[in-house]
């Protein structure tokens, strides 16, 4: 080959939120090897088997490489020209006759920080909605919303190396060695070298084995749990005065309900044993630098985000926050969920999360972008679904999003998808969702483009292009900015890097970031207008007015499920180390051959007594759907529990999860669906696929 078909770039994973860096190698236009990068920041030479070795479906024959129009009953070919103006004169339409607010975009937290800003411009500027939402909605959106009341900011106070420098950490409901795969290996190394390791998961999780104390909690009761620990850490003099009195308001209450809380008390909710829950209060009281991890065990649920004040509380009693090894990090889960929520992808918020409301941000904006700007609050993903089936929602732009496998609830998804007058898919391929649409724009994975990706230490990192994206597929960014003009909003931008431009020039937390700064290393933002950046937040003081820290008196609640006699099993949903979300990807790569299936985990006693044998199919029944599942058993789960993933369409998960949501923010309660299991008689005579539609 000659050589000049040869390319090498230092880019960043597309998968998860941990942000590795990667060295592509490319030939002849196709990828042929991935290593990881020997100075990536978070990942030091290190990557899982998805940022290394799952990279074959950039070039899957099922790659969509044209526009799709629906046409009759399936999809034809077309021209970017006919495909554009069809959507631009459909969404002039439907917005000249029912409002700008008839129409709702959904912006790709796969896709980079450039994108997720012009798509969330697009939809205020070019369509004038506020009607924006992306997945951290289902995802840590809890996070974010409690870690801006506690702290000020939505995002970690600190990044990897804190695990380093910490003698103890607390890992709660976060799965990390298979959902941040290189981020697990750093506890666990850290554990190995003697850093004091407690988790916390309905699920005997592969860190345990590598932790001082496991606790096993009921599915939806890490509210006593916290409150529990504060309980012993008030109890056994572990609460630091001075740090009371100088940083923080609000203990006065939180110290009254605690009181409430004692082992006892809370072994009763949880069944956590009284003397593990003194255990692992002691654990992280007493060491001089302790963390708190976090992940989905935490967030999917109904008071996810109380609980994620109620996290906080821990830090503030114990002033462990603001210095290295002193942490609290939440494991951001899609590669840029940090920073499509950053870019103002959201309902209510500008860029740094600014209200949409702020007369003086939205005013900024206008002068910018030249056109009026909407200061309501638009629509939620829920609340988007809730309106098509309404029939207040007309049209809808999702940009790299499953929603119809991912979003919880699918038969209310269909519906509603369905309910739509105009729906435009862009994606890199055909999914549960596509088979809806209107148009299909193909678009280009992370290995086909220029921008930045925003970890989930708040790092900025760049993203170049290995490869060019397939036949007639196009940037992201390029399909956007495209749009906008044949909307009438030119947004002026050549490339992602003319958007950072602006986003720096409208961020206060982005002043100093440029492609130049970011460089190999990346930036953790707030970035100074010279260039600094803040590896770790709060050494000094909150970003909230008074500079103080807040805690908050939240009193444990019963999740928004449980169990009865029709539906005696609680079934949590998680990941698998080989596949990633929705699946698009990783189910067209080598990794197809590791995991093919999802499968349903089960303890052996509840299996015995539903005469359910190992690797024998199961009809799984919740209040609003069921499914067909194989039963794995295993004693990692604990009797009354059971577990599945949900990467696999033919399953379909997502039809047991019903509509309780976060009280807060609207995420999901993922984790909490009472079920009925069921052996299924006959295996031949009940295909899975016609179980699920049901
Ligand atoms: N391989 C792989 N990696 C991924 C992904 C993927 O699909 N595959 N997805 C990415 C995304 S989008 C995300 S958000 C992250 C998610 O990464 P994680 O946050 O680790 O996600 P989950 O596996 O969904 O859930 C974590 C754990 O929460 C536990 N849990 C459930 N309920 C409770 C509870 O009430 N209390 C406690 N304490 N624990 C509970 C579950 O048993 C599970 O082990 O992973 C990212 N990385
Ligand atoms: N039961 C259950 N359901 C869950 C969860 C759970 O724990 N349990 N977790 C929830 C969570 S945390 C999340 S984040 C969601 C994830 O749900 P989704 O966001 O729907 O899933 P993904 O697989 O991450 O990717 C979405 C789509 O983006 C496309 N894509 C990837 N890269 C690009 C790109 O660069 N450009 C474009 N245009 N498209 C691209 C993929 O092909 C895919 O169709 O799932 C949620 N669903
Ligand atoms: S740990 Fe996450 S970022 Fe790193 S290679 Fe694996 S999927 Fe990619
Ligand atoms: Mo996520």
């Amino acid at each position: 080959m000659p050589d000049r078909f040869d390319t090498d770039v230092t880019t960043t994973c597309g998968y998860c939120g941990v942000g590795c860096r990667l060295e592509a190698h490319a030939r002849d236009g196709r990828i042929v090897s991935i290593s990881p990068a020997l100075d990536g920041p978070a990942n030091r030479g290190h990557t899982c088997l998805k940022g290394r070795f799952a990279h074959q479906f950039t070039r899957s024959r099922e790659r969509l490489t044209a526009p799709l129009i629906r046409e009759g009953g399936g999809f034809r070919p077309a021209t970017w020209e006919e495909a554009i103006t069809r959507i631009a004169s459909e969404f002039g339409r439907i917005k000249a006759q029912h409002g700008p607010d008839a129409i709702a975009g959904l912006a790709s937290s796969r896709a980079t920080n450039e994108d997720c800003y012009a798509m969330q411009r697009l939809m205020r500027a070019a369509i004038g909605t506020n009607n924006i939402d992306n997945c951290s909605r289902v995802c840590h959106s809890p996070t974010s919303f409690a870690m801006r009341r506690a702290f000020g900011l939505s995002g970690a106070t600190g990044g990897f190396s804190d695990i380093d420098f910490a003698d103890a950490a607390i890992v709660i409901g976060a799965n990390a060695t298979e959902g941040h795969p290189v981020a697990g290996a750093r506890i666990k190394q850290a554990a190995l070298r003697g850093m004091k390791l407690v988790t916390v998961d309905p699920r005997r999780i592969e860190l345990a084995d590598y932790g001082a104390l496991h606790l096993s909690p009921r599915p939806g009761t890490n509210a006593a749990v916290m409150l529990g620990l504060a309980n012993v850490i008030a109890r056994d003099g572990f609460v630091d005065g001075d740090y009371l009195a100088e940083r923080t308001e609000g203990f006065e209450a939180v110290e009254e309900l605690i009181a409430l809380y004692p082992p006892d008390v809370v072994e009763g909710i949880s069944g956590i044993p009284a003397r593990d829950l003194e255990a692992a209060a002691h654990i992280y009281a007493e060491a001089d630098d302790a963390s708190l991890v976090w992940g989905l065990g935490v967030t999917e649920h109904r008071y996810g985000s109380e609980v994620v004040q109620l996290i906080c509380n821990l830090a503030l009693m114990t002033g462990k926050v603001g210095r290295p090894g002193s942490a609290l990090l939440p494991l951001r889960g899609q590669n840029n969920v940090q920073g499509s929520s950053d870019m103002g992808a959201l309902p209510d918020t500008y860029t740094q999360y600014r209200s949409v409301a702020d007369e003086e941000v939205a005013r900024a904006f206008e002068v910018r972008w030249g056109v009026p700007l909407s200061r309501e609050n638009g629509l939620k993903i829920p609340e988007m679904f809730d309106a098509a089936v309404g029939g207040e929602l007309k049209a809808m732009y999702i940009f790299g999003e499953d929603v119809a496998q991912t979003d919880p609830d699918t038969k209310h998804v269909v519906h509603a998808l369905k309910s739509l007058e105009f729906l435009v898919c862009q994606d890199i391929f055909e999914t549960e969702t596509t088979k809806y649409a209107d148009v299909i724009l193909p678009a280009s994975s992370f290995l086909e483009k220029t921008g930045t990706f925003t970890n989930a230490e708040r790092r900025i990192q760049l993203v170049r292009p290995a490869i060019e994206p397939p036949g007639a597929a196009r940037t992201d960014f390029d399909i956007i900015t495209t749009l906008s003009r044949a909307l009438g909003h030119d947004m002026g931008f050549e490339t992602p890097e003319d958007a950072m431009r602006e986003i720096a020039d409208l961020t206060p937390h982005f002043a100093g970031v440029t492609y130049e700064r970011i460089g190999r290393r990346g930036l953790q933002w707030p970035v100074a207008q010279d260039g600094t950046d803040s590896p770790i937040l709060y050494g000094e003081r909150f970003h909230l007015p008074g500079g103080r820290g807040r805690f908050a008196a939240l009193p444990y609640k019963e999740p928004g499920d449980a169990a009865d006699e029709e539906f005696p099993l609680i079934l949590v949903t998680g990941r698998r180390l080989q596949h990633y979300n929705a699946g698009t990807m990783t189910r067209r790569t080598a990794n197809l051959q590791l995991l093919d299936s999802d499968w349903l985990e089960i303890h052996p006693d509840d299996a015995r007594r539903l005469g359910v044998a190992d690797g024998a199919p199961v009809k799984v029944r919740s209040r609003v759907g069921h499914i067909q599942i194989e039963a794995r058993l295993t004693e990692r789960i604990e009797p009354g529990h059971v577990f599945t993933a949900f990467h696999f369409p033919e399953i379909r998960t997502n039809l047991l999860v019903g509509a309780s949501a976060d009280v807060n923010t609207s995420c999901p309660e993922y984790k909490v669906i009472a079920v009925a299991v069921q052996p299924v008689a006959d295996r031949a005579g009940v295909p899975t696929l016609t179980a699920a539609a049901g």
